[in-house]
């Protein structure tokens, strides 16, 4: 659902201009820092991306997911670090508060979340709760009017730089699966709380993440996500459900950015006597890119869309997810290979990208996770 195609279109005028201009000239220093410029974060915020999916009656931009999606693939233009800052504000970070939130509870946090004064970050993976994220073992045990939490979180993105977390943690100890589960905001700066030291990661660097460990925290009752217990689990699989198309999104964006690299690259490059780009099998690896980065992008305008109509997007999410972050991975790896040995090398950049992308077919779910969220569907419908 587009609301209004005049203002969307400048907006993503906007988008495309501060991606090229500010972010792709900071792609090398970010890397090497492993740290975004305040300069550029300050930018972020002007510019309203850290509330681009927060309501406006919130202070967002409020964007449609189709709005967003379209946004997406331009942010999904650089390295994929930029976007993680200001990734988990509109997606994991809030979207619990934000689909099943009360309304002090949104009042509270979300104006803050839209202005990127807070940061937002969504801890459900524990050391021994991944793909079965049901099985969860933090605690949070009812004491008065707090409930006091503890346990341990793994691979937390934007931990370090996290001001709330979107808290899954078991309520009922007597039920052992999604049922005993609540979601919590938790405000880092609870006394108990302590982050592990950043994960050393393959790449994405810029994006950090870590443990949050929780000994003894209290956490006020009225921060229970929607005011009940044993909802948690639901909250974050919707939660992951939008977060899904996010990504594929996302990796729609870097599958073009890479194919313009890639197509530029063999159009230069000179060998045999003329460009690469006219040998039959260097066209051939452009052509399958392009062919899987468009399937990508019609398939994540369709589920967006759906989602904008109220259609149950779970499947068509899982499904983007799987073939957008698959096909970005070859897509990556193709592009190495069109740069021959420059795509090996750190100076061009395409190795980074390699490395970058590896992550999309891991985090919010795995490709294998997306197939049991897929097949499960299925035989339910049928059932
Ligand atoms: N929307 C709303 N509710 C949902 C849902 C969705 N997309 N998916 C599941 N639920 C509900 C189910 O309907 C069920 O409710 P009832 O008990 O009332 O019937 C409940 O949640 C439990 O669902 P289910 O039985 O399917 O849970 P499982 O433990 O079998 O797990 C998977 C399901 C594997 C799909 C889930 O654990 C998952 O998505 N794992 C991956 C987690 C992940 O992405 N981790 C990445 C970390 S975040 S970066």
């Amino acid at each position: 659902m587009i609301r209004d195609q005049e203002i969307l279109n400048q907006l993503l005028d906007t988008l495309s201009r501060f991606v090229r201009e500010r972010l792709v000239p900071n792609e090398e220093r970010i890397a090497e820092d492993d740290a975004l410029p305040p300069e550029i974060i300050a930018e972020m915020k002007d510019l309203g991306l850290f509330g681009l999916s927060i309501p406006e009656e919130y202070g967002g931009l409020g964007l449609s997911m189709e709005e967003e999606v379209l946004c997406a693939f331009e942010i999904g233009q650089t390295s994929p670090a930029f976007r993680s800052i200001f990734g988990t504000n509109n997606g994991i970070g809030s979207q619990g508060i934000i689909i099943d939130g009360t309304e002090e509870q949104k009042r509270k946090y979300l104006p803050r979340l839209a202005t990127g004064e807070l940061i937002a970050s969504f801890a459900l993976t524990e050391p021994n709760a991944g793909s079965d994220a049901a099985s969860l073992r933090t605690t949070a045990r009812k004491d008065g009017d707090h409930y006091i939490v503890n346990g341990t979180k793994r691979f937390i993105t934007n931990a370090p730089e996290a001001s709330i977390f979107t808290l899954m943690a078991r309520t009922d100890p007597s039920n052992k699966g999604a049922g005993g589960i609540s979601a919590f905001i938790v405000e880092a700066d609870s006394p108990g709380l302590s982050l592990g030291k950043i994960d050393k990661k393959m790449g994405q660097k810029g994006a950090h993440t870590c443990d949050v460990i929780f000994e003894d925290v209290r956490v006020p009752a009225a921060n229970i996500i929607g005011g009940v217990e044993g909802q948690g689990f639901k909250t974050a699989m919707k939660v992951l459900d939008r977060g899904r198309l996010h990504i594929s999104a996302t990796c729609v964006g870097v599958s073009e950015r890479l194919i313009r690299d890639s197509v530029k690259y063999a159009a230069e490059r000179v060998q045999f006597g003329k460009p690469i780009g006219e040998f039959q099998l260097v066209q051939a690896m452009l052509a399958d890119s392009r062919t899987e980065a468009y399937a990508a992008r019609c398939m994540v305008l369709d589920a967006a869309r759906k989602k904008d109509l109220g259609q149950n997007v779970s499947t068509e999410a899982a499904c983007c997810k799987m073939f957008a972050s698959e096909a970005v991975g070859r897509i990556a790896d193709r592009a190495v290979q069109v740069h021959g040995g420059a795509g090996y090398i750190a100076d061009y950049g395409i190795e980074r990208f390699y490395r970058d992308v590896r992550l999309f077919r891991i985090y919010e779910g795995t490709t294998q996770i997306q197939q049991l969220v897929i097949a499960r569907n299925m035989l339910k419908d049928i059932a």
